[in-house]
């Protein structure tokens, strides 16, 4: 029997009436705040939505390391390098949790990873950027790390135990993440007009792939009604690129810079900042694997994941040997 559905927007949501007694107390639950844990019963339905989000997630810190790894060489200072580099290693860390937090749902990593060499899994859009100047370095910092600041702070309070707890310790590094990439563009902004016009230039690039980092908007958004009534989501896209808005704007006065927005205006009636219209082609045309860099990105991964291929075996074959060993004793 196919469960009656309904429609809020393009989004839909299982309706209490049609759901079974299993569902009714797994809802009551999620609506009571109580988390739900790996070994807890779910519907189907919440744990695909929650291995698609969380392996998304996983494969974006992952890929996203690719962007910022092609300044490492040429970090205009040691002190610069150190930072970059603990900031790269963080981002792997954060795949790492993610992956296993994914696989608490059953999955395995391999298959996880699979799907991302296959070109089947998303990861985020913003990662299909390229990396031009120093400055994208601190914009990458300020607006990218900003961006999924916004957006996991709430994820720390998620339904999904895993999940949410691997957000916290993300959470704290992605602020220091943000504030390295702030203090890049102070230093750029305070320097010669050449750097500033490198920081002016890295604003204008990133400014708009980050607010299509919360993706569609809500009237679009095909996941969101079912997921914040699983309290996946605690907020719609719309209200946290609006967040980000809020909270970017007045940064970029700060260091003297100009957000690429000429429809941009604060409201004094609503406290909030009014922004033109987003180029949704773009995001879709980067969803699709056109974007400027998706093939040299999704190729480094598969190249990686092939040279690393005899360290796996090895790793396979001490523990094979040691296991020998054990039971030999
Ligand atoms: N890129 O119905 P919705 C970081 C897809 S981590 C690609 O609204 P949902 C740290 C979406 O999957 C950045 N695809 O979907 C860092 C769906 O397609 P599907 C990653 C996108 O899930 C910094 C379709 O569009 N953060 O930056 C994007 O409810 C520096 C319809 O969308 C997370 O993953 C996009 N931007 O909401 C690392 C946070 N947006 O799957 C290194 C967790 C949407 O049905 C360096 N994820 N789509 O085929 C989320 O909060 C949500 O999954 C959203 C999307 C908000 C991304």
């Amino acid at each position: 029997m196919y469960a009656q559905l309904v429609e809020t927007g393009l989004s839909r949501v299982r309706s209490q009436d049609d759901m079974s007694e299993d569902e009714r107390a797994f809802q009551a639950r999620i609506d009571d705040g109580i988390k739900i844990e790996a070994k807890d019963w779910m519907p189907d339905a919440y744990r695909k939505t929650l291995i698609r989000q969380i392996s998304q997630h996983a494969h974006s810190e992952i890929v996203g390391q690719l962007p910022e790894g092609n300044w490492v060489t040429r970090a205009p200072t040691l002190k610069r390098k150190s930072i970059l580099l603990a900031k790269i290693q963080d981002e792997a860390g954060h795949g790492l949790y993610l992956y296993s937090a994914a696989e608490t749902l059953g999955t395995s990593r391999d298959q996880l990873l699979d799907a991302l060499h296959a070109g089947k899994a998303k990861y985020s859009s913003i990662f299909n950027y390229p990396t031009l100047s120093w400055a994208d370095m601190g914009a990458i910092g300020w607006l990218v790390d900003g961006s999924a600041i916004i957006n996991q702070i709430p994820l720390c309070r998620c339904s999904y135990g895993p999940y949410a707890r691997a957000m916290i310790r993300v959470c704290k590094e992605e602020s220091f993440h943000a504030r390295q990439g702030y203090d890049i563009m102070m230093v750029l902004c305070k320097g010669t007009p050449q750097q500033k016009a490198m920081a002016q230039d890295a604003l204008n690039r990133w400014w708009w792939p980050s607010l299509m980092m919360f993706g569609p908007s809500d009237a679009e958004s095909v996941n969101s009604a079912q997921s914040s009534a699983w309290r996946i989501k605690l907020f719609s896209n719309d209200e946290l690129r609006q967040k980000m808005v809020d909270q970017t704007v007045p940064q970029a006065e700060y260091l003297g810079l100009t957000v690429p927005d000429p429809d941009l205006k604060f409201n004094e009636e609503t406290g909030h900042y009014e922004f033109g219209a987003i180029d949704w082609s773009e995001f879709h045309n980067v969803l699709k694997g056109n974007g400027p860099c998706n093939r040299e990105r999704l190729q480094a991964r598969v190249d990686a994941w092939e040279d690393g291929a005899w360290f796996r075996e090895a790793l396979v074959a001490h523990a094979d040997k040691q296991a020998d060993r054990a039971k030999a004793a």
